[in-house]
C-alpha cells in the first residue's frame, strides 16, 4: 500500500514543522480549510440551549430507559426544536454512550440493534437526520437549514454540516446526564452519516471518539486516486451536502487542498473507528483503510499508537486491526451497517 500511497500523491498528513506543541494551532487552520473548501462554515455555538424529555419509560424488558427529548435551541430567526431520544441501561452507574446520528425515526430502520448495545454496557441517543433538515435538495428551506442566513460566497454550510452541528446539540443536553459517563460518548454514523460523524467528531471535542462507517467519498477515503466516487458524482448527486466551494474540485482534485485522511486525522487523539464493507466499490474500501492508515500518523507524531498491523497485507473480509488509537475493520459484503459491524465497534471502544 505504502508504493499506492506514493502513486497518488497524498498531501501529507504531518506537513514540515508540525509537532505536538503547535497541533492545536494546526488544527483550528485545518478545520477552517475544510470548513471554507468542503463541508461550509459552522456557526457559533447557539447562546441559548434547553430541553424537555416528552416521556419517560421502560424499555428493552426493563433493562434500559427511553426518553424523547425535545432540545431548543436560538438561531438567527428564531428558536428551533428538534427531537432525538436516548435509551440509558439502568445500571445504576455512569455509562458510556454512542450519539449515532440515524436515517430513520426511533425504532425504525435495520441498522441499529438496541438491545444488543444496551446489553454491551453502553447508552444511545438516536437523532432521526430528516428531523434536522430533510436530505433533499430543497434550497434549504426546511428545518434547521432555513434557521441561518445564507452569504450565498461559496462558503455556506452543507447539511453534512447542519446535522453534525444537531449532534453537537445533543451533547450540550447528554453532558448534563449523570447516568452518561462523560469522558467516554462516542459519535457515529453510516455512509453519508459516516462523513457527518466525522466532521462532527473533528469540530467538537467533547466527544471522545469517532466511528465511521462505509462513509467512503467525502467522509473516511482518501478521495485522490479512490474507485467508485469521486467530487464530480457526489456534488451532482449531492450537491446540498457541502459548500458550494466544494465544487471548484470537480474533475480536478488534484488541486484540492487538502485530502480526507487529514480530516481523519484531526480526530487525533481520539480513538477512532474506521469500518468497510468489502464489496463496498462505491466507498471504495482501500482507500478507506489508506485514510485510517495515514491518519494514524497524526497519533503517532503526537506519541499515541496509530493503526497497527501490517499495511503492506491486504485487508480480507472479517480482518480487524485495532492495536492502537486508530482502528480498521472489513466487513464482508455491500453497503450496510451491520449487527457485526456494531459488535466490532464495541470491541474497539471497550478495548481504549
Ligand atoms: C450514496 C452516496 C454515498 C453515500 C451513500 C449513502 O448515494 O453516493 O456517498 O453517502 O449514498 O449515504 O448511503
Amino acid at each position: 500500500m505504502l508504493a499506492e500511497i506514493k502513486r497518488r500523491n497524498l498531501p501529507e498528513t504531518i506537513p514540515n514543522g508540525l509537532t505536538k506543541e503547535n497541533w492545536a494551532a494546526y488544527k483550528k487552520e485545518m478545520i477552517a480549510l475544510f470548513e471554507k473548501e468542503e463541508y461550509g462554515v459552522t456557526p457559533e455555538k447557539p447562546g441559548c440551549v434547553r430541553w424537555e424529555v416528552e416521556k419517560q419509560h421502560d424499555t428493552v424488558g426493563g433493562k434500559a430507559v427511553h426518553n424523547l427529548v425535545k432540545l431548543t435551541f436560538e438561531t438567527p430567526m428564531g428558536d428551533f426544536t428538534f427531537p432525538f431520544d436516548t435509551v440509558i441501561p439502568n445500571t445504576g452507574k455512569p455509562v458510556p454512550m454512542f450519539v449515532y446520528i440515524s436515517f430513520h425515526p426511533y425504532g425504525a430502520g435495520q441498522y441499529l440493534p438496541i438491545e444488543e448495545i444496551i446489553d454491551s454496557g453502553y447508552a444511545l441517543a438516536i437523532v432521526n437526520y430528516n428531523d434536522v433538515t430533510k436530505d433533499t435538495n430543497d434550497n434549504f428551506e426546511s428545518g434547521i437549514a432555513k434557521m441561518y442566513p445564507r452569504r450565498n460566497d461559496g462558503t455556506d454550510w452543507g447539511k453534512i454540516g447542519m446535522w453534525a452541528f444537531a449532534a453537537s446539540r445533543m451533547m450540550d443536553y447528554i453532558q448534563t446526564l449523570p447516568a452518561v459517563d462523560r469522558e467516554k460518548i462516542y459519535v457515529a454514523g453510516h455512509s453519508r452519516l459516516g462523513k457527518t460523524a466525522i466532521w462532527c467528531g473533528v469540530q467538537d471535542e467533547r466527544f471522545a471518539g469517532v466511528i465511521s462507517n462505509d462513509s467512503g467519498c467525502s467522509g473516511a477515503a482518501v478521495t485522490r486516486g479512490k474507485k467508485g466516487e469521486h467530487v464530480v458524482h457526489i456534488t451532482k448527486n449531492f450537491p446540498y451536502w457541502f459548500c458550494k466551494n466544494y465544487q471548484k474540485y470537480i474533475e480536478n482534485e488534484d488541486s484540492m487542498p487538502f485530502d480526507q485522511h487529514q480530516l481523519l486525522a484531526l480526530v487525533a487523539p481520539r480513538p477512532l473507528c474506521v469500518g468497510s464493507a468489502s464489496e463496498d466499490e462505491w466507498a471504495d474500501p482501500e482507500s478507506e483503510r489508506m485514510g485510517a492508515y495515514l491518519a494514524g500518523e497524526a497519533y503517532e507524531m503526537l506519541g499515541l499508537k496509530g493503526l497497527s498491523g501490517d499495511i503492506e497485507i491486504p485487508a480480507e473480509p472479517g480482518d480487524k486491526q485495532f492495536g492502537g488509537k486508530v482502528g480498521y475493520q472489513l466487513r464482508k459484503g455491500t453497503h450496510f451497517l451491520s449487527r457485526y459491524d456494531w459488535q466490532r465497534y464495541i470491541e474497539f471502544f471497550n478495548q481504549q
